[in-house]
């Protein structure tokens, strides 16, 4: 795609550009902008689609396990969700002049991020409500707000994104009542599933605002509107009450609700536990990785029969 070859460290454009953003305007492809916006957003969305295309597996795994009929068509649909997201923002990313196969690459080949989330095990059924309801519950939360970020093709992708991810929390939170309302292995089965991931989920914001070194960047220039720790506040206060509703516990003894900030307060979160992952050395980073590049690997057959059909098609059009 074409790019402005205006020098972008001009102080007027950049002011201009700045104008721009305070004024609540939507920074489009190809209006002029600084190249550190342009790579912070590169960065963040590829994390981004990387994260919903490996944020399938954990899931994928239940698929032919699921209790019913029901529950599989409703996982097999969220996780079909999940992949359009991620080629959906991919899209979006190529909107800044990057190639998506560079980022395949780059997920493939391991130095690429993506949520720390997707690196814990799901060991039970009751791991797909607690995923949805926890885990989806966040990325509302965070990206509700990215729906007003200042650039227009990644706030629209959030518009929609978010309409599935409240369908998502939704089956999420239905399977944990539903398991809540069960037999007493049933109701421990979801205690277990609450437990392991209560905490990675709280991570799923980000470092604590002063450890956030991206933070400063996007908040100026409006891609996130609110800072990790804002966002991670706003989930707890949304989901203690929803835990009390289904009468699960949250594995944390500091929970309490500070009736002044009217904020439930919570413990200290494990940032040693939290880095260790995002550096690779989760418990599912190696099986996550292996898993994508064998999912690539044996598609490999499609593209190749994808590009011969393309190539076969436009042969025959320009004959005609
Ligand atoms: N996991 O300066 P910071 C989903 C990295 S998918 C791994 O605060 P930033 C869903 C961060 O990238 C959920 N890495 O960063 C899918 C940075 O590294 P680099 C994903 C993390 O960007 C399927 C460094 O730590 N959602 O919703 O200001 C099923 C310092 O952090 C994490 C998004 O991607 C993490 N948790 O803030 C269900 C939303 N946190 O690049 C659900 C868009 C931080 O400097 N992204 N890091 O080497 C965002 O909102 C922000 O990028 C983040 C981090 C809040 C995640």
């Amino acid at each position: 795609m074409a790019q402005t070859t205006v020098p972008q460290e001009d102080p007027a454009l950049l002011a201009a550009f700045e104008a721009r953003i305070a004024a609540g305007e939507s920074i489009e492809p190809k209006d002029w902008m600084p190249e550190r916006y342009r790579k912070q957003l590169t960065r963040m969305m590829a994390q981004h689609a990387h994260s919903e295309i490996v944020g399938m597996l954990p899931e994928g795994n239940w698929i032919t396990r699921a209790p019913s009929l029901r529950r599989k068509m409703s996982l097999i649909a969220k996780v079909q969700d999940e992949a359009g997201h991620g080629l959906y923002i991919y899209c979006g990313t190529e909107t800044l002049g990057v190639d998506r196969h560079d980022l395949f690459n780059q997920l493939l080949d391991g130095s690429a991020k993506y949520s720390s989330i997707f690196n814990y095990p799901t060991l039970s059924w009751a791991d797909m409500g607690v995923i949805g309801w926890f885990v989806d519950g966040a990325a509302i939360v965070n990206q509700t707000v990215l729906a007003k970020a200042s650039y227009g093709p990644y706030a629209r992708a959030m518009v929609r994104i978010c309409k599935e991810e409240n369908f998502h929390k939704r089956q999420g939170f239905e399977i944990c009542a539903t398991l809540a309302k069960g037999t007493p292995a049933q109701k421990e089965m979801l205690q277990d599933a609450v437990n392991r991931f209560w905490w990675p989920s709280l991570m799923m914001f980000g470092p604590s605002d002063k450890d956030s070194p991206n933070s400063a960047e996007l908040l100026k220039w409006r891609v996130k509107r609110k800072t990790n720790d804002e966002l991670r506040q706003r989930f707890v206060n949304l989901t203690v009450p929803q835990a009390q509703a289904i009468g699960v516990t949250l594995p944390d003894p500091d929970l309490k609700y500070n009736a002044e900030t009217k904020n439930w307060e919570f413990g200290e979160i494990d940032w040693s536990e939290f880095w260790e992952v995002v550096q690779g050395n989760g418990p599912c980073n190696a099986e996550r990785l292996a898993a994508r590049n064998k999912a690539h690997d044996d598609g490999q057959w499609v593209r190749e029969a994808a590009l011969a059909h393309a190539a076969k098609r436009s042969a025959k059009s320009s004959a005609a």
